[in-house]
């Protein structure tokens, strides 16, 4: 194939260059060492590695000063030598029964060899720690990070020597009103260093970040360069496949834009048809390649319209707890296990509750070819008035954003579910849907939202959807629970729903908790019997709704929840999953299965 080369190199004069503590685009596949395994901890309810006996912050006997007694004669409280250990990436919870209901504090600390080189940098790079992280490298602070499910790559290169180094990481679960979310969750706190951990090397001047997107005819780069000699740099985007080069030049900031027109046999990225290319960057010293898929994603009145064709949203809710084992999941294995099980279901999309999962999901998302709704944990109650709320909500966002920009399959940002819509809680989540459109205007924005319910002869006769988020939103979604939280699932023979604006409608969710192998009648909670009711009417209910664009019922697993307490029922598992904690299908999946099988009969991909 003949080369392209049709390029508009545009210099950005004036446009922000990454900042320290932005993440590092594909910093997984960057030259590094891997610093998963097994580290050694000290659990520390009281904040004693912190703070001394009168609460006053620690200088010499904090935790990240030493790895424990020097000798024999040293008087010290704690050490990591010959402690016990937690697997890394996971959280504390599902490790140890003694830290189930853990929130607190524990330490890590683990050793590393390096022999750094002159003109490189060095980088920790975290998937995630759940929530707050300070970080020390050979007993110097290192920086820190608050947000429990989104990467944070922190410089060491002036803290790293040469030979053995040690890295040692305070992580602290504690719930907090005034943080995101909050005191109250429908899920388990799960703690710890939840994902991958690695050190990253790359040169003095590298590529932090590049940003692929595509309207249907142009394929534009945005390369970020960091580092002494970031600006009036020749940087290129290829994709040899394709035979695309564009090539441009970094402005004073560090930054280039390049764009090039979409050749007319690229093929667009979609569910059954995953096609991903591999997108080269280079600059005059660092080079990487992304995998990424080209499509559009846009609204028509109430149609979701994929590479210009409607698309039904065939989904299911899933929360970040591996399908073969307790706790979090953080492998592409995990992935790979969910994603599959949810295309048994017949699934084209996936709803991410309620928080950013681990980068693994998206990327295995974009190579089965699933959808992808991406939420931030603005859930339920928060100090909605607290501006300081606001801005970790917004860093949620950014920080998600950030790095799933080059993921075809995320199409939808969700800032987050049921918040109720009185004017302090309207004003911010509309600050949220603002900041979002200056992130990306790429995707469509919603929320998961309540309808206001007309109650006819006690029954609920009609849903309303005019959350006022409604009007900045490009998607509206409702959760309904009609026959589980409230009325009989009959009732939505007879319930309509009305809309207040010409947009596509998502039911984001609704469901039944269903004790797997437990049978009865079909009004008897927690049976299989009951569930099958429940979906039977919801479903046929919802062929009922007039230009209903998907749905996502709630969930695709049991999954862990403090919430949830009934013995010998719940055991502290949430059970509205299609198949239980352990993977066994519930005859919901199968009712599920057969309905997005007839709708698929009728929207071939
Ligand atoms: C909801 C929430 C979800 C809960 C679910 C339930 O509306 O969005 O987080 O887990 O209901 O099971 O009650």
């Amino acid at each position: 194939m003949a080369l392209i080369h049709i390029l508009f190199a545009c210099a950005l004069c004036g446009t922000a260059a990454a900042q320290p503590g932005e993440q590092i685009a594909n910093a997984h596949q960057r030259e590094g060492v891997d610093l998963n395994g097994d580290w050694p901890i000290v659990i520390d309810p009281y904040d004693n590695g912190s703070f001394d006996y009168l609460s006053r912050p620690q200088t010499r006997n904090g935790f990240w000063t030493s790895a424990g007694p020097q000798g024999p004669t040293d008087q010290q409280e704690w050490s990591f030598t010959d402690a016990e250990t937690l697997a890394v990436p996971g959280d504390w919870n599902s490790q140890r029964d003694d830290l189930f209901f853990y929130e607190g504090t524990v330490w890590y600390r683990r050793a590393f060899d390096l022999a750094p080189e002159a003109e490189r940098r060095y980088f920790l790079c975290f998937g995630a720690a759940n929530k707050r992280a300070k970080v020390w490298v050979n007993g110097e602070e290192a920086g820190e990070h608050g947000v429990g499910f989104t990467p944070f790559h922190l410089e060491v290169t002036d803290l790293v020597v040469d030979g053995s180094n040690s890295v040692t990481v305070r992580v602290n679960n504690e719930r907090r009103f005034e943080a995101v979310p909050g005191l109250n969750t429908d899920w388990w706190n799960y703690g710890g260093l939840t994902r991958d951990v690695r050190l990253v090397s790359v040169p003095s001047t590298f590529i932090r970040d590049a940003d692929v997107s595509f309207d249907g005819d142009t394929i534009t780069a945005t390369i970020e360069l960091d580092g002494p000699e970031a600006g009036g740099q020749a940087v290129t985007m290829s994709i040899d496949e394709l035979g695309i080069e564009a090539r441009g030049t970094t402005s004073d900031a560090g930054v280039a834009r390049l764009s090039v027109s979409a050749p007319a046999d690229l093929e667009r990225w979609g569910p059954g048809s995953p096609t991903l290319y591999d997108v080269s960057f280079t600059s005059p010293g660092d080079a990487f390649a992304d995998r990424v898929g080209f499509r559009t994603i846009e609204t028509r009145g109430s149609e979701i319209v994929l590479n210009g064709e409607p698309v039904f949203l065939r989904g299911i809710c899933i929360h970040e707890e591996a399908l073969s084992r307790e706790g979090r999941a953080w492998s592409e294995v995990d992935a790979r296990e969910l994603l599959a099980l949810a295309q048994e279901l017949g699934c084209n999309y996936v709803r991410l509750a309620h928080y950013p999962h681990n980068e693994h999901m998206l990327r295995m998302a974009d190579e089965l070819g699933l959808l992808v709704w991406a939420e931030i944990p603005v859930y339920w109650t928060l100090d909605y008035d607290n501006p300081a709320t606001l801005v970790e909500a917004k860093t949620h966002l950014t920080e998600m954003i950030d790095r799933d920009m080059n993921r075809a399959s995320v199409v939808i940002w969700s800032i987050g579910n049921e918040t109720g819509d009185d004017p302090v809680r309207t004003a911010f989540r509309l600050e949220l849907g603002e900041h979002v459109k200056t992130l990306d205007e790429s995707r469509l924005l919603s929320a998961a939202m309540f309808a206001r319910a007309e109650m006819h002869d006690g029954k609920p006769g009609k849903l309303i959807v005019e959350d006022p988020f409604g009007a900045m939103a490009d998607v509206l979604a409702i959760n309904t629970y009609i026959g589980w939280y409230w009325g009989e699932a009959e009732d939505l023979r007879d319930c309509s729903v009305e809309r207040a604006w010409d947009k596509p409608l998502l039911i984001s969710e609704f469901g039944a908790g269903v004790k797997q192998g437990l049978r009865g009648e079909p009004t008897d909670r927690w049976t299989e019997d009951f569930g099958v009711r429940l979906y039977t009417e919801t479903l046929a209910w919802a062929d009922r709704i007039e230009g209903l664009a998907g749905l996502s019922p709630w969930i695709l697993k049991d999954f862990r929840s403090p919430r949830r307490q009934l013995t010998g029922v719940q055991d502290w598992y949430n059970r509205k999953g299609m198949v239980s904690e352990t993977g066994e299908r519930k005859l919901v999946f199968d009712v599920l299965r057969r309905y997005y099988e007839q709708k698929s009969d009728k929207q071939p991909e």
